[in-house]
């Protein structure tokens, strides 16, 4: 309850924040985007992880007025930086949850249209289970969001149930390995088969592919040699908030 009454709070009176982490073109090392991480901030400044307060958005019907104030505030970040001349595309999470409501994609594009996103700035990632559970409902979802300039990440790859004909039927962009392989792939012969196995499939599928969870240059090294196309991880870098955001990315110029 506590927590619930710190969310509602931090909804109306600006508790919350994002935070980002880079993604970078595996071969170059250039920044291509960030992802969006949602941070509650406590009144003691302590800040509170999306693991333990997204469950208590959904259980409390506020995950909804969450995801909008998540896709808002990555979509004024994104105008803002591409005035500066930063050009990041911001991924967002988006629940399972949210992404079954009903008029969840209008809602997102007039989000969208509202702040001068460029085509292709914002990206959604959806889990398996928000995209496999009713199939051809999906699509007409994902279709909807294409229709605004989004672009489609399937995040936590090979942890969920996907179906491999669904998979080649949905209009997805991008692929993202879960990082419980990517994690072990230097100690764990099964989990770097699984990840070059996902990569394979990726790209059979015309899709980008994102390494998660990227902790090793080795790592990268092995993702980059097997034709994965895009980095994420903390050896890439942790997530930060803005402020931090902008040096990490005017260093890498
Ligand atoms: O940042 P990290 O511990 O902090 O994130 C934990 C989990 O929470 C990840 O699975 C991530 O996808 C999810 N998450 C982070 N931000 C958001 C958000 O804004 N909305 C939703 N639905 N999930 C998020
Ligand atoms: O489920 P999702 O992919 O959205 O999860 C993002 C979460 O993963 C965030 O909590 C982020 O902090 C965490 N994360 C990102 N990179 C790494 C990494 O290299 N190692 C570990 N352990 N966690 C990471
Ligand atoms: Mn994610
Ligand atoms: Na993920």
């Amino acid at each position: 309850y506590a927590l619930e009454a710190m969310l509602k709070e931090a909804l109306q009176s600006g508790g919350l924040e994002l935070h980002y982490q880079p993604v970078v073109d595996i071969k170059s090392g250039k920044p291509i985007g960030a992802e969006a991480l949602a941070r509650l901030i406590g009144h003691d400044g302590r800040t509170i992880n999306p693991a333990r307060f997204i469950p208590v958005a959904e259980s409390a019907g506020l995950i909804g007025a969450l995801g909008e104030w998540v896709a808002a505030e990555a979509c004024r970040q994104h105008a803002a930086w591409l005035n500066e001349g930063m050009r990041v595309v911001i991924a967002i999470n988006v629940s399972p949850l949210q992404f079954r409501q009903r008029d969840f994609a209008q809602r997102l594009g007039t989000i969208v249209a509202e702040q001068g996103v460029e085509p292709h700035g914002i990206q959604v990632e959806l889990t398996e289970s928000a995209v496999m559970d009713n199939v051809d409902e999906a699509i007409e979802i994902l279709n909807q969001l294409k229709s605004f300039g989004v672009k489609i990440a399937l995040d936590d790859f090979g942890t969920g149930y996907s179906s491999l004909s669904s998979l080649s039927s949905l209009p997805l962009d991008k692929l993202k390995v879960d990082q419980s392989f990517v994690r072990r792939i230097e100690r764990d012969p099964a989990s770097r088969a699984i990840a070059r196995a996902m990569i394979a499939l990726g790209r059979a599928l015309n899709l980008e592919i994102v390494g998660e969870g990227i902790e090793s240059e080795h790592t990268l090294e092995y993702l980059r040699s097997e034709g994965c196309d895009q980095a994420q991880g903390f050896w890439v870098s942790h997530p930060m908030p803005p402020s931090e955001f902008v040096q990490w990315y005017r260093n890498q110029h």
